[in-house]
């Protein structure tokens, strides 16, 4: 994937931000901590055994007969291993006696609609899910599309499609027509399953009509099973079938075969800024292997005790491996929120913590940042203390959003990890231990064990402590996707050609002085400034540590003078003014912290940012804002009035 800006090739990402504080792990949570610091040495000693251990943690049907089979850049783990991934996540846990334990707290978005599933329920509701699939003519390796609001049938869809072996291809529900469209035709879905609509923001939203326009020019779709949720009136075509006239009626008993480790487990598309949808697929063992052990490694989960909330939408990856298939596969109890965070006030989410006592939560920073503007006042009012780790991922964090999380929501008392990992690397790759590592704030820190990534220079040469450049990833680990589905040469053009025999997922990063990484987002972000390659992240988290400012996105605009210049859209925190002196305030305090070559041509304050579904910044849209272009693709917007109320806000520019 060549980066867009020019110069990158030449130029090396400038180093320009300097942290020291450090965060040492609790000592009580490092001397009990799933794992120590000897799981680094154990893996660099023997990368391959290492990881077979952890795959014993799962429950294999037949053991593999060789590990890893590397036919670069595709492959295969636990070659000959066959098991069941919904087995794994479900049945296992009755039939080692922890059937009564909950494996989801659901909370509806209207307050008082709350389901509590046991892994006894989700064992009989995955079995009659499984039974009604296969009623419906769905066989192993058939495609299903999923496309459903956060209720618990939607785990149990991917559990019911992972159990018989059918391959699903979850969409967000908030996609349009034609994304759903392309997508099931991508993937040749033959069922589709959705809902009559779900709750957002205090009102039934229909989901049900969009999957009526796409299925209408998908004539390889032979049904669509549909979950009443809100009752709300949808057109009945031909195709629909009722989720509980179908389900409902069927045996809660269904063998869960085995499958083979490389067998297809999922397809999820990027939403790619540009061009068709990319497939990532997923396959079974190596996959479960890493989401499992990530998820016991980085939140120290204790699965006896700890209550566990990850806050993303299931339909991003972080939901699949992180709501569904690690937690599950470790016997956790999840807490699954269906709606946003200020419906109906914007202290439901520590509401949640409160009334569940949660002691893991794993986040996003758009959100921290959200509640950075909102006021320190909103969490202060709920009782937080069950909390004990807490989570990012998704963007950069910048270290003032970090230590504010830290401060306001954990107390300072728990570590913050903060995780890098992408859809194509299918689980965390890097990331400090909570049990273990010194945090920096703003820093992913290391690469986990097993997972060898490096920084590198334009020809591939790693970088010395303290220089900038690509991220990359030297060796193949076991949930990598597999290929883009239907596109091997797009996989290879994609991920593997940039650098000789390394893995780029796209990533600008640097080591500091202790080696240790900061990721810099997207290398099409970086700006050449005066001859400089900066990243967005380093002026953004700038602006973030002004005490005025909650959210900040930077890009960079063609100049005439210095080829191109920064120019900042900034959202201010709950009680901040915006005044004339802002601008020049913010502009001073950036060149003071980052130095001149960093200061900002411009500063506009916007009452919102455009971002994606998963809460990424979409830097894209505000390049086309900053050089006076019509606004791009919006098609995958969280909001598509944003840009419009960023618009109106031009004339103020300063
Ligand atoms: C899990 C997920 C992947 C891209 C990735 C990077 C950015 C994710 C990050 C991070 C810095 C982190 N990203 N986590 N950047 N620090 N902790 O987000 O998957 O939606 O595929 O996005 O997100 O740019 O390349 P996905």
């Amino acid at each position: 994937m060549a980066p867009e800006t020019p110069g990158n090739e030449t130029q090396a990402l400038s180093n320009l931000l300097q942290e020291n504080r450090r965060f040492a792990p609790p000592a009580d949570l490092g001397a009990a901590a799933n794992v120590t610091a000897a799981a680094y040495d154990e893996a660099a000693a023997d990368r391959l055994a290492f990881w077979e251990g952890i795959a014993e943690r799962l429950a294999w049907a037949k053991r593999w007969d060789k590990t890893l089979e590397w036919n670069a850049p595709f492959a295969k783990w636990f070659v000959g291993g066959e098991l069941n991934v919904a087995y794994n996540c479900v049945d296992r846990h009755v039939e080692e006696g922890r059937g009564d334990r909950i494996a989801y707290y659901w909370e509806g978005e209207p307050e008082g609609d709350t389901r509590t599933l046991t892994y006894n329920d989700l064992k009989a509701e995955v079995s009659k899910a499984a039974n009604a699939l296969h009623e419906l003519g769905v066989r192993k390796g058939d495609r299903v599309a999923v496309y459903m609001p956060m209720i618990p049938e939607l785990p149990i869809a991917m559990l019911a499609c992972a159990r018989i072996g059918a391959v699903h291809s979850v969409v967000f529900g908030g996609f349009s027509a034609s994304a759903l469209k392309s997508r099931i035709d991508d993937a040749d879905a033959k069922l589709v399953i959705t809902a009559d609509g779900g709750y957002r923001r205090g009102k039934p939203s229909a989901l049900k009509p969009i999957v009526d326009e796409a299925v209408a020019q998908c004539p390889q779709v032979e049904n669509v099973l549909v979950v009443r949720r809100t009752g709300q009136d949808v057109a009945v075509t031909d195709k629909d079938l009722w989720w509980h006239d179908v389900v409902d009626r069927q045996s809660d008993q269904h063998t869960a075969e085995p499958h083979g480790a490389e067998d297809p487990l999922y397809i999820l598309y990027t939403s790619g800024t540009t061009g068709k949808p990319k497939g990532i697929l997923h396959t079974s063992g190596g996959y479960l292997t890493q989401t499992a052990w990530t998820h016991h490694a980085v939140f120290d989960l204790k699965p006896e005790t700890d209550i566990y909330w990850c806050t993303a939408d299931i339909g991003w990856v972080t939901g699949h491996s992180y709501i569904v298939y690690g937690p599950l596969a470790n016997g956790a109890t999840s807490v699954i929120y269906e709606g946003t965070p200020d419906t109906p006030h914007r202290g439901r989410f520590w509401e949640i913590v409160q009334k569940y006592k949660v002691t893991l939560l794993y986040t996003a920073p758009t959100a921290i940042r959200t509640f950075m503007k909102w006021g320190d006042d909103i969490p202060a009012k709920y009782d937080m203390s069950s909390l004990r780790v807490l989570g990012s991922v998704g963007e950069p964090i910048n270290p003032e959003a970090y230590v504010w999380y830290r401060e306001n929501i954990g107390h300072s008392r728990c570590p913050v990890v903060d995780t890098w990992w992408q859809t194509e690397t299918g689980a965390i790759m890097i990331s400090p231990l909570p049990g273990v590592t010194s945090a920096k704030p703003g820093a992913a820190m290391r690469p986990l064990p097993g997972v060898v990534a490096d920084v590198v220079d334009d020809q591939g040469n790693s970088v010395p402590n303290g220089g900038g450049g690509f991220l990359v990833v030297r060796e193949p680990w076991p949930a990598m996707l597999r290929t883009i589905w239907g596109d091997d040469q797009r996989y290879i053009d994609t991920y593997w050609s940039r650098f000789e025999g390394m893995y780029f997922p796209g990533d600008g990063a640097k080591k500091d002085e202790d080696g240790d990484l900061w990721l810099l987002g997207r290398v099409d972000d970086v700006m050449l400034i005066s001859g400089h390659n900066i990243s967005t992240t380093e002026v953004e988290s700038a602006l973030v540590s002004h005490p005025k400012v909650a959210e900040a996105a930077v890009v960079g605009a063609t100049d005439p003078v210095t080829g191109q210049a920064i120019v900042s859209f900034v959202i201010l925190r709950g009680a901040a003014e915006e005044n004339a002196d802002i601008a020049a305030d913010l502009r001073n305090h950036v060149a003071k912290t980052l130095g001149p070559i960093a200061k900002p041509r411009q500063i506009l304050v916007v009452p919102e940012l455009p971002k994606t579904r998963s809460g990424k910044i979409m830097r894209r849209l505000l390049r086309d804002v900053a050089e006076n272009r019509s606004i791009g693709d919006v098609t995958t917007l969280a909001d598509s009035t944003v840009m419009n109320l960023i618009q109106e806000k031009l004339p103020s520019a300063k």
